[in-house]
């Protein structure tokens, strides 16, 4: 045995010899082994490091594997799909019987390739939303698929998804709430972490690969309600035995919540924390201390790693619905997120380091509504044709060795040295841009902390955006430019910048069509959703045309009159729809007469402000009497008069809305003449501006609009807007 003995003497001393080359090759080289040295997932401060230090070392933690897949995928949806869908609620209360979920026409792969026409890389379905309905035939509760009458009771929707996706070579993921309005043992602790377990346990067994476990931190128990102790530590346990491969978002330990809903992340996005992730006590008393969650405006600047003992890898996810609700609502159809808006969250979420998790909810019939199948369809195509041509790859790069960041590849990168450093990228022949894209490489982890950029025409240079963060990926947008040259300057960073990539594109131009509005003084604005947009109007009823009036700035209609106005792209090549809105005598000098007690928030005079956004809604206090509700207006001068108008509010909640009405006029406010009384068509089903004409001409300086009936009967009234018809054409200004 001596032999052996003396072959693991040999072995050690040889080890031994190495790392002492190693440390010696360091100190000669210092800089570049330090820099290289990196920590995954997290890191924890010496008690005694400096400020200085504690953010070069932040800037070398680095995502683990699972973290960096799901970085990449960039773009994922949700599916709001549940027993909400049939009761038009986005919080079910658990009371709802299975019976209502009937979606006849499911049909999954429809889903799946609406998603795939977007670019979407993963799919997160709500398993099991707060009402406890489970969208899978789980053995732990009847409150499933199994009691509904979808598919004889012999449904599965989690299955069925999974295969579409699995068939589409898409990723899947699950949301499984852990708030249950349904289950009679939420509250008990134990007996619930029980339920929970087994509900993830087969969801995690029986589908497959699972890339997502996304767990709501919502409950609206409130202070009296029921209190659950989730056993958070037991959850992640068993995600990383059975799906080692899956990221666990939100209350999870690898992927946080943006902070809010709205699509829009933060400018400053740092996927190096001091928040510290998951829900176990200890990390949630780290937060505490350091008086952070995820809506705090600041995560991760030197000024809170100086507060903090640790740092973590715990990036952000940025989720926002297509719609108003998470859950399909017929109603908001129309109010379906436009592309204009979808490339702007795309430009606040993937463009500001963080991942897109966008929601499209199926309808009632089990498919995706036809108006959310052509949005998708225009996102992806937007997306794929803003993108496809990076500019960048035709630069000459300097210095040389800086080639990598011109090579449309992340995976290859070079270190920027120690920062201020630059890059310069010269173009045999100008080349016009109006987006920038950055992108480290984090597998070296984040350290950008300001950057800018500047161009070069005829030989000046000026600088045309700047920021702070990088990280995985940034995208500036500005107004097109043409250049010969571009510089990206790195000014500051947690180290040696390692930059990936540095592209320039034209995007694809979105036409959208403009908004006209007129304020109660007469001046008109437009505007639309495109930067920096090139709008032509007509006031004389034609239809605007490329050699129109060019809008600028807000101009003074104080009569009746029509405007026409029409947007087109940059060389005016293409042009948008033609917009109409005809304005009536301006009420600048109307006032309120008489009204009923009005909601606080919402006064009288909000029904003659011309603003379609504002509104008037009575009183929600005290004992609410029946209709009759009206409000009479003062015009402050006689007019005569074939007609009223009255439009609805504007938020997408119809209550108060009125059914039943009668309109009566006044020329001293005294001697009242009835003009019309009657009902809106289809009010209920498509509430809208309505404009009722009276039966003659009359002469009218007072009028009072009346609701005798709402569309849900109810004791209550509002309205965005009041207006007359005046006698006569609306004739060319
Ligand atoms: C929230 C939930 O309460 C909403 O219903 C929705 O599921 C959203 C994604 O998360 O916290």
């Amino acid at each position: 045995m001596k032999w052996l003995n003396s072959v693991f003497l040999l072995i050690r001393a040889e080890r031994l010899l190495i790392r002492l080359t190693i440390a010696f090759l360091c100190l000669l080289n210092f800089s570049s082994c330090e820099t290289k040295r990196v920590y995954v997932g997290q890191f924890t401060f010496d008690r005694k490091m400096s400020a200085e230090r504690k953010a070069m070392m932040a800037g070398r933690v680095v995502p683990d594997a699972r973290q960096l897949e799901w970085q990449k995928l960039e773009l994922t949806a949700f599916i709001h799909f549940g027993i909400n869908t049939f009761t038009g609620r986005e919080w079910g209360d658990g009371t709802e019987s299975p019976e209502l979920f009937n979606p006849e026409r499911l049909d999954a792969g429809q889903w799946v390739t609406a998603l795939k026409d977007a670019g979407i890389k993963l799919v997160i379905l709500t398993a099991k939303h707060h009402d406890g309905f489970c969208l899978w035939p789980t053995k732990t509760t009847m409150h499933s698929v199994t009691g509904s009458p979808w598919r004889d009771g012999e449904g599965d929707v989690v299955w069925e998804l999974k295969k579409a996706c699995e068939d589409a070579d898409l990723r899947f993921g699950i949301y499984l709430s852990p708030w249950d309005r349904n289950s009679p043992v939420y509250g008990n602790s134990p007996l619930y972490n029980e339920l929970y377990i087994q509900q993830l346990t087969e969801l995690l067994s029986n589908y497959g690969r699972i890339d997502e476990v996304w767990f709501d931190g919502a409950c609206g128990e409130g202070p009296d309600g029921k209190k659950q102790e989730y056993d958070w530590a037991a959850y992640y346990d068993l995600i990383r035995r059975l799906q080692p491969e899956a990221v666990v978002a939100i209350k999870g330990e690898d992927v946080r919540w943006v902070g809010t809903e709205s699509g829009y992340g933060r400018a400053t996005e740092w996927s190096v924390t001091a928040l510290a992730p998951g829900g176990r006590p200890e990390m949630q008393a780290i937060n505490q201390n350091l008086g952070l969650d995820e809506t705090s405006a600041d995560l991760g600047s030197r000024e809170v790693l100086e507060k903090a003992g640790q740092v973590f890898w715990f990036p952000a996810e940025v989720d926002v619905s297509i719609r108003p609700g998470w859950f399909f609502h017929e109603n908001e159809t129309p109010r379906i997120k436009s592309l204009p808006r979808l490339a702007d969250i795309y430009f606040n979420s993937v463009g500001m380091n963080s991942v897109l998790l966008l929601n499209i909810p199926p309808d009632r019939r089990g498919l995706i509504h036809e108006t959310d199948v052509a949005r998708l369809k225009e996102f992806g195509n937007w997306v794929s044709s803003s993108f496809r041509d990076n500019l960048s790859l035709q630069a000459t790069v300097i210095p040389s060795g800086l080639k990598a960041l011109a090579d449309g590849d992340r995976e290859t990168y070079k270190s920027m040295g120690n920062t201020p450093a630059y890059a310069e990228l010269t173009f045999k022949e100008d080349i016009v841009f109006d987006v920038i894209l950055l992108q480290e490489y984090i597998e070296h982890g984040q350290r950008v902390e300001e950057f800018t950029i500047e161009v070069q025409k005829e030989g000046k240079w000026t600088e045309v955006a700047g920021g702070t963060t990088i990280g995985y990926k940034r995208l500036l947008r500005i107004q097109p430019v043409r250049a010969s040259k571009v510089r990206i300057n790195i000014k500051k960073s947690r180290g040696d910048a390692f930059i990936a990539e540095a592209g320039l594109f034209l995007t694809s131009e979105i036409i959208s069509d403009p908004v006209i509005r007129r304020n109660k003084d007469g001046w008109v604005s437009m505007s639309n959703e495109t930067p920096c947009p090139h709008i032509t109007y007509t006031l004389d009823g034609s239809d605007p045309d490329r050699e129109s009036d060019r809008y600028t700035t807000p101009f003074l209609l104080p009569r009746k009159g029509i405007v026409k106005a029409r947007a087109f792209n940059r060389d005016l090549s293409e042009s948008g729809n033609i917009i109409t809105e005809t304005y009536d005598v301006c009420k600048t000098n109307w006032r309120i007469a008489v009204a009923e007690p009005s909601h606080p928030a919402f006064p009288a005079e909000n029904v003659i402000d011309e603003d379609p956004g504002s509104m008037w809604h009575t009183a929600l206090e005290g004992i609410l009497p029946p209709p009759p509700y009206s409000v009479t207006v003062d015009m402050n001068d006689t007019l005569s008069v074939c007609g009223f108008t009255y439009a609805p509010r504007n938020d997408g909640n119809f209550s108060g809305t009125a059914l039943q009405y009668e309109f009566a006029t006044s020329t001293d406010g005294v001697h009242w003449l009835p003009q019309v009384k009657g009902e809106f068509a289809n009010m209920l089903n498509n509430p809208s501006k309505q404009t009722i004409e009276f039966e003659q001409t009359a002469q009218v300086r007072y009028f009072r609009f009346t609701m005798l009936k709402g569309i849900y009967g109810e004791n209550w009234i509002s309205a965005a807007e009041l207006g007359i018809i005046s006698c006569g054409e609306a004739f060319p200004q």
